[in-house]
């Protein structure tokens, strides 16, 4: 193991609020959160980006990705319509991929945020 903080998390060298695990993913809160429900997936394997993630990694960029509504739905940001058939709820899910997306910590993760508004940094 190289010296990241994520990689750490998912080997409970440091702790993190963990709410899902299974053989290839975690999700815990992030430590900052931009809104009331903000998680984290990371895939155990370490990859530094999306960028440096290849075809032999599609099905657990799947899994990151089929994970997040059911994780959003136990967290209550599911949107749901009303008798008129208006949407409310929701929430967003993010992948920032280098300096100039914004990536801080440097092991593939994608955000899930959501809740009652506002959020920060909300778009
Ligand atoms: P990003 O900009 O996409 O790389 O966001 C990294 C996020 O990781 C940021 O929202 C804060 C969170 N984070 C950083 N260090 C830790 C940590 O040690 N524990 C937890 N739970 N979250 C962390």
């Amino acid at each position: 193991m190289n010296n990241c903080i994520f990689c750490k998390i998912a080997a409970k060298q440091i702790p993190a609020a963990t709410v899902y695990e299974d053989e290839d993913l975690l999700v815990f809160k992030d430590i900052n959160p931009a809104a009331p429900v903000h998680l984290l997936i990371i895939p155990k394997l370490h990859l530094d980006t999306l960028s440096a993630a290849q075809e032999e990694h599609a099905g657990l960029l799947g899994k990151m990705l089929a994970l997040a509504p059911r994780i959003a739905d136990e967290y209550g940001c599911a949107p749901v319509a009303n008798a008129d058939g208006e949407l409310s709820g929701g929430y967003k899910t993010l992948i920032n991929t280098g300096p100039d997306g914004g990536q801080e910590v440097y092991h593939l993760h994608m955000h899930v945020i959501g809740g009652p508004k506002p959020w920060r940094g909300q778009r």
